[in-house]
């Protein structure tokens, strides 16, 4: 095995906290480190010169004979592979997965039994609809899927951000994706569902409405891959030593919080860092500041198919916690990223037919197609049917069969025979040498007649769409509303415009009325359809962001604003007290020179005003020092700044002669400290104050603020500055 160096062929220093590799047999071998070795040609030959083609006279034609600057250009020529047809953008990281305590009694999967192991994981993030090179943050569901290397071969679990799906039968799936990408006409827009086609498709298709919920709710843009919950979606089989089956959901839970963007930072992040999302899990992961989920399992018995208000193969609908709890079984951490894009995070292969013995399929006709669908695609995408030999693709274990050839085939078979039963080789490799190893698809009894038909069960289309609805937090129904109003209006099509009124009428009656008023339609006349039963559960907390975890400001990112005489010790406490806490501080200032504190002390400054925006940040806080603010107070950057940390609810703190400086700016109806050297703290709707230097009940009141995540509080305002 080549072993590692401690910098990067850029000569930079590696993260030293960079885990150690868990993936040892199939990835490691593969990875080549230049540092300090001499260029060489695909063959390994020696090269002197990779800057001048060899010609005949410096100023004649280049020779045919130049086999380097032949197999240079040919390589290059072929660089590129097709990006997925779904799912085109995305980010991976490699990490590892630990169960709690055996899950004996529910399934049979090695890597679910022993709390002691830890299995190698490869996960890769992504959104759906945009190409390759489109931006992070747009409105879409988030792909979340993981490679599990187990001793008994590879498992996929394939997920989203989001819990349902927008069709029940993997057959529309194509016709799903066709209405959501670019216009076929002039390839626009990108990265978006704000147009006719997919609405069309949507009015068209009334299963679409719960999923459609989430697509509009804040879910559909994530503060970052870290702080979202992934899903299993389809319905699943979990299968133990005595054969025993039970459906069962996957979840992961992420440890910092479910936390989204607002959408007019999404919109401004897409052109100021494309790459937001990308970043965000790049950077922690150099950091060492693993991300954590816990991985959760519903699980409902065989016994119990029918005794649910929906039908557990339905992939619109979801089984809310309250009715069937999550059960938490174990974490998996991500600490350590890809060492090259395309190798690994773009020639990795996710494919959900993926088991292990112990884990099964259940009948969800989505998950059906999807069985399909993957191994087809990738064969096109990676080239033939040997892509599980690519590294990040090859399982940890001994594969031994009779299949052959290729393109790119890397193993090389011995032997004679290549079929079963033979002979000469006394059947080897021989299946079923032993029973208790061997896959068994669970033993299922299957009857009924062919049929081209949807199970009564799966029409009705919006019971759940309403329990979403019903579930979520005033602010929350207003991004959702807002959500609505903005991709409806962006329609050309009148008609379409007036059929999502009147769809969305079924979900929730002032929820259509609101979409009216914004889009210039009628309000809805028909009346709702009444569901088809009366659903057991009126709103579930577990669906509200509002519900999520808010103890934590680690590594959340804070602005510090300040220009020459800033108060360096306030600067310096509050500092400190953040980043115990696990917070990232940077400072921004007018140019990328040091700075100097009244005192004398000077400091780094991370970011300028060009390269810097406050919508790249958690929080903000300003230190006091009479030149420092009062230099701020005349530049329009930095009371913008401030504005619309204020207008996307974030924290924001500030000290002393700082409590003047947001005076200045549109910060509407918060009560800020008065009294001038009082240390009394004031922390109203996110803004903390102080007149004095900062104290410690100071730098709590910042912390508690910056882990609520967003003060939605201020958007009640009517006369917030936008
Ligand atoms: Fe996928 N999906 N999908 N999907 N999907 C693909 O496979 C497909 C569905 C998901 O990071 C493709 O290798 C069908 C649900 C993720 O590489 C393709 C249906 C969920 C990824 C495909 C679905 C997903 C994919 C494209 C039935 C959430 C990215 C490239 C309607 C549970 C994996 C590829 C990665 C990728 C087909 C529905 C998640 C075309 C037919 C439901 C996270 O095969």
């Amino acid at each position: 095995m080549l072993k590692k160096k401690e910098v990067s062929e850029s000569g930079a220093q590696k993260n030293p906290q960079r885990a150690e590799p868990l993936v040892e047999k199939n990835v490691e071998p593969f990875r080549v480190d230049s540092v300090g070795k001499q260029l060489t040609t695909d063959l390994g030959l020696k090269i002197n010169d990779t800057d001048n083609s060899l010609r005949a006279g410096s100023r004649g034609p280049t020779l045919l004979e130049d086999f380097h600057f032949r197999e240079k250009i040919t390589h290059f020529d072929h660089e590129r592979i097709s990006e997925r047809v779904v799912h085109a953008r995305g980010s991976g990281a490699h990490g590892y997965f630990q169960v709690y305590k055996s899950m004996r009694q529910y399934t049979k999967a090695r890597f679910l039994q022993d709390p002691s192991k830890k299995t190698p994981v490869f996960v890769r993030f992504s959104t759906v609809a945009g190409s390759r090179g489109s931006a992070d943050t747009v409105r879409d569901a988030r792909g979340f899927a993981t490679k599990f290397y187990t001793e008994e071969g590879i498992y996929d679990l394939v997920g989203n951000n989001i819990p349902v799906f927008f069709i029940q039968d993997a057959i529309k799936f194509p016709d799903l994706i066709h209405a959501v990408k670019p216009e076929p006409d002039n390839e626009i827009p990108q990265a978006a569902s704000a147009h006719d086609t997919f609405w069309d498709f949507v009015v068209n298709t009334p299963e679409i409405a719960h999923m459609i919920m989430w697509v509009m709710s804040d879910r559909a843009l994530p503060r970052s891959f870290r702080m979202m919950e992934g899903f299993g979606v389809n319905t699943y089989r979990l299968v133990n030593e005595e054969d025993k089956a039970f459906f069962v959901k996957f979840h992961w839970k992420p440890l910092l919080g479910v936390h989204s963007l607002v959408w007019d930072e999404v919109q401004q992040i897409a052109g100021k860092d494309p790459d937001y999302n990308r970043r965000d899990l790049w950077e922690a992961i150099e950091a060492g500041d693993c991300p954590e989920w816990e991985f959760g399992i519903q699980i409902i018995s065989q016994e119990d198919e029918f005794k649910f208000d929906f039908d557990v193969l339905d992939p619109t609908k979801l089984w809310p916690e309250e009715l069937v709890p999550v059960q938490r079984i174990g974490k998996l951490v991500l600490n350590r990223n890809p060492d090259n894009f395309f190798a690994e995070t773009e020639q990795v292969a996710f494919c959900p037919s993926n088991v292990v013995p112990g884990i099964d399929f259940s009948n969800d006709p989505l998950l059906q197609g999807r069985l399909f669908s993957y191994l087809d695609t990738q064969l096109l995408r990676l080239g033939g049917p040997n892509f599980t030999e690519i590294p990040i693709n090859r399982t940890l274990s001994l594969v031994t069969n009779n299949q052959r050839d290729g393109p790119h085939r890397m193993t090389i078979n011995k032997g004679k025979t290549a079929y079963n039963p033979n002979s000469l080789n006394k059947d080897y490799p021989k299946p079923g040498m032993d029973e208790k190893e061997g896959y068994v698809h669970y033993a299922e009894a299957v009857s009924g007649k062919i049929v081209r038909e949807r199970s009564e069960s799966f029409k009705d289309h919006y019971s759940q769409a309403t329990l979403f609805w019903n579930s979520m937090s005033d602010p929350e129904k207003q991004h959702i509303i807002k959500a609505f109003q903005f991709e409806i209006g962006k329609l050309n099509n009148k008609e379409t415009r007036q059929k999502v009124v009147d769809m969305f009428n079924n979900v929730d009656h002032e929820l259509a009325v609101q979409i009216a008023k914004a889009v210039g339609t009628s309000p809805p006349t028909r009346e709702p359809q009444p569901p088809k039963k009366a659903p057991k559960l009126q709103a579930s907390k577990a669906l509200s962001m509002e519900n999520t975890i808010k103890n934590t400001i680690k590594t959340r990112k804070i602005a510090v604003l300040a220009m020459d005489g800033f108060n360096g010790k306030e600067f310096s406490s509050v500092k400190a007290a953040l980043e115990k806490q696990g917070a990232k501080i940077e400072v921004i200032s007018q140019f990328l020179s040091p700075i100097k504190s009244q005192d004398g002390q000077e400091i780094e400054v991370d970011k300028h005003y060009v390269s810097a925006s406050s919508v790249m940040y958690d929080a903000v806080y300003i230190p006091g020092g009479q030149q420092s603010i009062d230099t701020m107070k005349q530049q329009w950057y930095v009371i913008n700044f401030i504005n619309e940390a204020f207008k996307h609810c974030k924290a924001i703190g500030a000290t002393s002669e700082a409590v003047g400086l947001l005076a200045e700016t549109d910060i509407m109806e918060v009560k800020l400290a008065e009294t001038k050297g009082k240390a009394e703290v004031v922390s109203d709707k996110g803004v903390v104050t102080s007149q004095a230097a900062p104290t410690e009940a100071f730098n709590e009141a910042v912390t508690v603020a910056i882990a609520q995540h967003r003060h939605w509080i201020r958007e009640k305002n009517e006369n917030m500055p936008t």
